[in-house]
This record gives C-alpha cells, structure tokens and sequence, in this order.
C-alpha cells in the first residue's frame, strides 16, 4: 500500500466515574488516535499510553512526540508499507512499544479494510462473542464497593477484577466474595507490593481467585516466581510482560501462570498474536487486558480475545463502563455477559465524525 499521510489526533474523553488504581486516579482520558492515509483505504489506530508515565514509562504527550520525531519519518520515507514491515521497520528506534502499536494498528486496519478482510480473521478468532469482565477500582468505603459491584453483576458481566494496594486488599476481596458468593473474581495490584508482603498476599488465598495480577514491580520478573512458593493463587503478570521473548522467558523461570496481554504494551496486535501462540505452546491461559479504549481498540480488543488462547474474561467490557458516548457508530455494549466480535472489513467500525470533531483537541497531518 503506498502510505501517503499519517494524521495524528488528540481527543479529550471524560470517565463517566474516577478510576482509580495503586498508580493513581483518573477522571479523563487524553487519546492519541493515528489515521493512516494509502492511496486506496484509510485504517485507525489508537494509542494506549496514559497521560502520565504511571502504568508504564510511556505517556501522551511523549508518544506523540516519538511518533512525529522518530516514527512516522521512517514510515512515511518508505512509500510502499504492509502491517507486517512496520515492527522492522521501527525496530531501530528502542522502546516505545506504545506508540509503534498505535502506527502498526493503522496500517493493518487499512491494509485489511483495501483487502475486505475483518480484524477476527486476522487476530485467528474462531468465536462470534467472547466473555466480559470488569474492571472495578479502588474506593473509599466497602459499601461503595459493594454497590459498584452489584451494579457490574447487575448488568451480567461475568468476571469482576478488584484494583487492590496495600490498606485495600484483604477487606474488599473478603467483602465482594461474601456477597457475591463464587463469583469469577481477580485483583490486579499494579506492582504496588514487595517480596516482604508474600505472607500478606497469601491471605488472598482463601478466597478462591482466579489470579492475582501483577503483585510486584514491572522489572522483578524472578521474584514473582519466588513469591509463587508462598502465594497459592495463580500469578498473573501484565506490566512485566512486554514481548513475546519477555513472555517465554517469564514462564521458563516459573514466574508467571497466566498471561494479561495487552496489544498496545507489546507493540502491537502482530506481537500479542505471537505471545498467544507462545502461550497455547506452553499451556499458559491468556487473557485480553484492558486500557480504557475507545471503539476501535475495544473492538480490536475483542476480535483478539476471539482467538482459542484466550481462555479467561477479558476486561473487555462495553463502553459504557468508561465513556457516556463513544466516537465510534456502534459502541461496544454487553448481552448476557458478553461483546460481540465486530465483523466487516478492518477493525469493523464506523467512525462518529461529528462526535470526534467535537472532542478533538489536535490534529496534525505528515507526509512523506
Ligand atoms: C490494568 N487496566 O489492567 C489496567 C490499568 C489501567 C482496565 O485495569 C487510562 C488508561 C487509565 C489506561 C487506568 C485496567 C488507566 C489505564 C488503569 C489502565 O492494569
Ligand atoms: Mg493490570
């Protein structure tokens, strides 16, 4: 396909209610979209990076930057790009996983969108709806908790996920499960504990997890698989896992039993792809993690989870959890506890270009 332009738009989306985690509270989100404009189709892609580097040392303002500077000036002075060049071909500048994913998502959605291919087919999908989970944040009270809970519960999400952090951890996992008897539940702790607290976390035991999500810092991969010896729960990682070979070298040393991919934290689509084969070769269950996207990475987000490694809830959930209106035609919405795998050519979306005007903030376009 021959890249012609490449626009970068921010937008500015408010949560429908504070989310907040061990890293921080957020209230609204600052998207970097990319639009890749060829000679015959145009694809989206959407940037995961938060506004700060707290969830990871990537942030908004900093991807957009990378992708002007560094990323987009090799794109652009190739020409001719298919989806399956742009990791080589940005493979020469280090890191920024974030910001190269949101560039690849462009390219394959208007590489498949010119070929009348959907994202499932690509992603290996062999289902038409996958399972929804939830991701429910820290709170002041139980109660609060246990409301926002019912609420989820209510609307027939399957598997709820409990952000956790030292001082809100025992008492909440304690109250969800005594209310909620043998509902799917999980905690994510954003790596807000150390080996010192092993003892501590081994308290979760007893109610009967599905995982804990990343206990310990982005960098102490081998003391995850140290922390396992005391903590019976299954240890699940997602800041730590990064590539594929970060991934195959995380289960080799015993530190990971279940895998939270995210697409925008390994580089992209094509990668987390490759972390699920690597996965169903090991026999490690996968799973589809979340970053608050909007329509397009929720849809692609499901097509993904579609895939047969993908064997637990996602945090898939609709829209609506995140965002009053959404920028795409037909949101994401829930029926009975599961998002249907969009179909159509590319991601499958139509864009709400009124709505995107109307919460756009800035809009650069660059050429070859
Ligand atoms: C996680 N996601 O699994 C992340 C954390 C997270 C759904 O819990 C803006 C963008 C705010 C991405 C807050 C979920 C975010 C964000 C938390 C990701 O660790
Ligand atoms: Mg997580």
């Amino acid at each position: 396909m021959k890249l012609e332009a490449i626009e970068l738009r921010r937008i500015a989306l408010p949560l429908v209610s504070p989310f907040r985690t061990s890293f921080g509270t957020q209230t609204e989100r600052d998207v970097l979209l990319v639009r890749a404009v060829t000679s015959d189709a145009e694809g989206w892609g959407e940037c995961v990076a938060l506004l700060e580097p707290m969830y990871s040392s990537e942030y908004v303002e900093g991807a957009q930057h990378v992708m002007e500077r560094f990323l987009l000036p090799r794109l652009l002075a190739q020409g001719d790009v298919t989806a399956i060049d742009v990791a080589r071909l940005l493979a020469p500048v280090q890191g920024h996983r974030m910001a190269k994913a949101a560039v690849e998502m462009a390219v394959l959605d208007a590489e498949l969108r010119l070929a009348g291919r959907s994202w499932a087919r690509e992603m290996g999908a062999v289902i038409d709806r996958v399972p929804s989970g939830v991701s429910v944040g820290i709170m002041d009270t139980l109660p609060q908790l246990l409301d926002a809970v019912q609420g989820y519960v209510d609307e027939g999400y399957v598997r709820i996920k409990l952000k956790i952090e030292p001082g809100w951890d025992i008492q909440p996992v304690a109250a969800v499960r005594e209310r909620f008897g043998d509902i799917a539940l999980q905690v994510d702790a954003n790596t807000a504990y150390t080996l010192a607290d092993a003892q501590h976390l081994a308290q979760l035991d007893a109610f009967g997890l599905l995982l804990i999500e990343q206990p310990l810092p982005e960098e102490h991969v081998r003391a995850h698989a140290e922390l396992a010896r005391t903590v019976k729960t299954p240890i699940c990682l997602d800041e730590s896992i990064v590539s594929a070979q970060s991934c195959v070298d995380a289960i080799l040393i015993g530190a990971v039993h279940i895998v939270n991919v995210k697409p925008g934290r390994v580089g992209g689509y094509l990668e987390a792809r490759r972390i699920a084969d690597v996965c169903a070769a090991h026999d490690i269950p996968v799973w589809c993690g979340g970053m608050l996207e909007t329509g397009l990475g929720r849809a692609a987000n499901a097509a993904l989870a579609a895939n047969p490694a993908f064997r637990l809830p996602g945090d898939i959930s609709a829209a609506s959890r995140f965002y009053e209106r959404d920028i795409v035609t037909q949101p994401i919405t829930l029926d009975e506890g599961y998002v249907r795998v969009p179909e159509g050519p590319g991601l499958g979306t139509v864009i709400d270009q009124a709505f995107l005007d109307q919460v756009t903030t800035s809009v650069t376009t660059h050429r070859a």
